[in-house]
């Protein structure tokens, strides 16, 4: 999963994206934060610290300011601060990025210092802070600092509360961080354009003391949902899609780019989760049970809590999820809507289930290129062969893990549990343990012939053993990827 380390050495490097965003040569070290000197305008104001890398940067340990246990945001990364007069200053830069969706896939985005999302903002309750927002990109914005407690025209919503910020201009936003949650920000300024692009960030504000609703953690993990509708082939989202979105993203990743969540055996991990994409994600964790310790809102008081499995996140909503982890193995993480767990060309293929189709796929191919058809036995041989793609377009369902093709894309991850991983605060405490080793009779296998077998008992109304018969099966034929259909 680490093969996109490369990425800035590629085609896609260090001059397509400066070029892009109006600046010098990026840093060829793809694994740390890449400085930057501003143009003179932007003197006195705290050097704006731009990411160049799609990877999971390690928790940034407060250097200053009152302590607190940094979060780990999964394939990114979190804002370094200037302390002035007591004050956080922030700078945060809104400007067009690249962004590695997965390997072999980069979008054309927007986002706030080189990446999309933006800097996860950490900040303890009680903070004064500063954030400076320049705006790069070719139209207005505004940031709205959503879930916060703070001066009305703070708030960020253009017309409303202030003008918007021109391009070329850089606006200061002021405000004590009141209470301690899970947040997020995003524009409150052509927002469909914008947050279709990819602009927006985390923001986590710590307790400054112990809070009697909110627990020490030994991981805490952070990640926002988004979607995008980039056509196979193309690299710009279509901003004006409401329901037909085809990448579904954790952090603008799709699995396998999603890192996972590595964590030690018996460990207490918070997963903090906001939504800003046009529809609700049911999140589902497998082999653990988590309660949902706080929302948008602030945190859920105990008693107001109950076990699940599976949350469902709405549109513009934050959860923050707490599960120990003591359960040994690789566990699947994902949103349960399966279209979630899909990449593009998922929609508009003819369910051809039961039906025989011989050659017909090749003989369709001479007449509509690029058709493809569901497999006559279910879609899962799609997941396990090479098919020719457009160029910067990610296979529909992908990943291979220690027994085949995991046949997942999108809103999927795992959550590795080991007794042996380094703790959190250790440089190695979040690097990927490799597969799991089951122990001996505790895996799924193959029943051995000669083998006692149970009889199979059918309800007395079961269905007839066979499926119809293929004349019945009205056959379409579609080119993937050209339709109305949302699911
Ligand atoms: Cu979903």
């Amino acid at each position: 999963m680490n093969s996109r380390r490369n990425f800035l050495g590629g085609a896609l490097g260090g001059a397509a994206l400066s070029a892009l965003a109006g600046r010098a040569s990026a840093s060829s070290t793809a694994t740390a934060p890449a400085e930057r000197v501003r143009p003179t305008s932007l003197l006195g104001l705290p050097e704006p610290v731009v990411q160049t890398s799609a990877d999971t940067q390690p928790p940034l340990q407060p250097p200053n300011g009152r302590p607190y246990r940094p979060v780990l945001t999964l394939n990114g990364w979190t804002l370094p601060w200037r302390m002035k007069g007591g004050v956080k200053e922030f700078h945060l830069v809104a400007e067009p990025v690249l962004r590695e969706i997965a390997p072999g896939m980069t979008a054309r985005l927007w986002g706030y210092n080189g990446q999309s999302p933006g800097p996860t903002i950490e900040v303890v309750e009680g903070d004064r802070v500063r954030l400076f927002v320049t705006n790069r990109l070719p139209e207005v914005t505004t940031v709205h600092w959503h879930g916060q407690r703070l001066p009305a025209g703070m708030d960020g919503v253009a017309g409303l509360t202030q003008p918007a910020i021109p391009v070329g201009q850089t606006f200061v936003y002021e405000f004590v961080a009141r209470r301690p949650g899970t947040f997020m920000y995003h524009p409150h300024a052509d927002e469909m354009v914008q947050m279709a692009m990819g602009m927006m960030g985390f923001w986590v504000t710590h307790p400054k003391v112990r809070h009697p609703h909110i627990s020490e953690v030994d991981r805490d993990v952070c990640f926002l949902l988004n979607a995008y509708d980039i056509e196979p082939g193309a690299s710009t989202p279509k901003v004006n899609t409401m329901l037909d979105f085809n990448l579904w993203t954790w952090n603008s990743r799709a699995f396998p780019g999603i890192d996972g969540i590595h964590v030690r055996h018996n460990d207490r991990v918070r997963i903090r989760i906001g939504n800003l994409t046009m529809t609700n994600h049911p999140i589902h964790i497998h082999g653990h049970e988590f309660e949902v310790t706080g929302t948008d809102g602030g945190p859920v008081p105990k008693s107001a809590r109950w076990p699940e499995v599976t949350t469902d996140v709405a549109v513009g909503q934050m959860r923050q999820i707490e599960f120990i982890a003591d359960e040994l193995g690789d566990w699947a993480f994902h949103c349960h809507k399966s279209h979630h767990t899909m990449n593009a060309m998922g929609h508009n293929v003819p369910n051809l289930i039961g039906v025989k189709q011989d050659d017909l796929v090749r003989d369709i191919n001479r007449l509509v290129p690029g058709y493809m058809a569901m497999g006559e036995t279910g879609m899962h041989e799609m997941a396990e062969m090479d098919m020719d793609l457009p160029d910067n377009t990610l296979p529909m369902m992908t990943g291979t893990g220690p027994f085949g093709a995991i046949g997942m894309g999108g809103m999927f991850t795992t959550v590795k549990v080991r007794k042996d991983q380094p703790p959190a605060s250790h440089p190695d405490g979040h690097k990927d343990p490799g597969w799991y080793r089951h122990p001996p009779g505790t895996l799924a296998r193959s029943h051995q012939q000669g083998e006692s077998l149970p009889d199979a008992h059918r309800a007395p109304t079961a269905a007839p053993d066979s499926p119809p018969a293929a004349s019945a099966v009205e056959l379409q034929v579609r080119k993937p990827g050209h339709g109305h259909h949302g699911h």
